[in-house]
């Protein structure tokens, strides 16, 4: 019921909300617009005062086809960001598989790592086990520049699944403690429109695997595929998912759309608290 993330703990009791603070010019669904600063800082506040629980900061971009970029311009790019947010008191996370970055913004206060590599990287395991930060781990078939050409599972839900507790495994084994460790079964990284929501239906299995579970699947290209809406149209089909995500389990969903998506949870609540007999007319 908890996720300890450094001076913060997350309380679970309810699914939280993170908002997506992109700070790279090619970003998929917001390139360009954030990609100062001064731009992020902003934007990072106003989602924290629609609601954000936390906010993610992602200095390189993750979308299917991206090419990397060296650590040194994605901490230049998040640092700055990391660095107001934390003396705002608020609740930051990193996106980031890089062990450089992850060294600097844990030292700049920043509360959780987000890897959708899963600490692979040499030396990122260890910059993680070395402090108290949390830790979220995602399951991607290849790498960004590959991971949709041809995806294949001979078990898709098993595949996914032990390789996310293989991974949480190795962590604990390097000093990071279990209450530190979340999950994610990575919406649309390395997966087809089908297996992503077969993901998706299947949330409650990995919802139940004794680690809080994050679920992506924001704007993503497989929501355009089932509705046939371009990437800025698809605010509806992103908030249904997480909506879907939560009621099945997920601890954390990763959105942009902050605002539409913590009403969709206000009503979910209100509708919830009548079920548990506290309807007071
Ligand atoms: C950085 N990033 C983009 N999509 C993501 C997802 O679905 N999960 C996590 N944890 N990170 C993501």
């Amino acid at each position: 019921m908890q996720w300890h993330c450094g001076s913060k703990i997350l309380d679970l009791t309810r699914p939280l909300v993170m908002g997506i603070v992109n700070v790279t010019p090619d970003s998929f669904s917001d390139g360009g617009e954030h990609a100062s600063a001064a731009q992020a800082i902003e934007h990072a506040r106003r989602l924290l005062q629609e609601g954000a629980d936390l906010v993610d900061i992602g200095g390189e971009s993750t979308r299917p086809g991206a090419a990397p970029v060296s650590w040194q311009e994605e901490l230049e790019r998040v640092l700055p960001v990391v660095k107001a947010l934390v003396r705002d008191g608020a609740c930051v996370s990193v996106d980031t598989s890089s062990p450089q970055v992850m060294r600097a913004v844990i030292d700049a206060g920043v509360h959780m790592i987000n890897d959708v590599r899963a600490l692979s990287a040499a030396g990122a395991m260890e910059a993680v086990a070395r402090s108290s930060v949390g830790v979220c781990l995602m399951h991607m078939q290849g790498t960004p520049k590959d991971m949709q050409q041809e995806p294949h599972y001979d078990n898709l839900l098993e595949q996914v699944k032990a390789f996310l507790l293989s991974r949480a495994r190795a962590c604990e084994a390097a000093g990071i403690d279990a209450e530190r460790i979340g999950l994610d079964y990575g919406f649309g990284f390395g997966k087809t429109v089908d297996q992503n929501f077969e993901l998706l239906a299947h949330t409650a299995d990995f919802a139940g695997l004794a680690y809080p579970l994050l679920v992506g699947l924001s704007r993503k290209s497989s929501l355009g595929a089932v509705t046939g809406r371009p990437v800025h149209e698809r605010v509806s089909a992103s908030v249904a998912g997480a909506l879907i995500a939560a009621q099945k389990g997920a601890a954390v969903v990763r959105v942009h759309d902050v605002a539409a998506t913590v009403d969709a949870f206000k009503i979910w609540f209100k509708t919830e608290s009548i079920l548990r007999g506290k309807y007071e007319p």
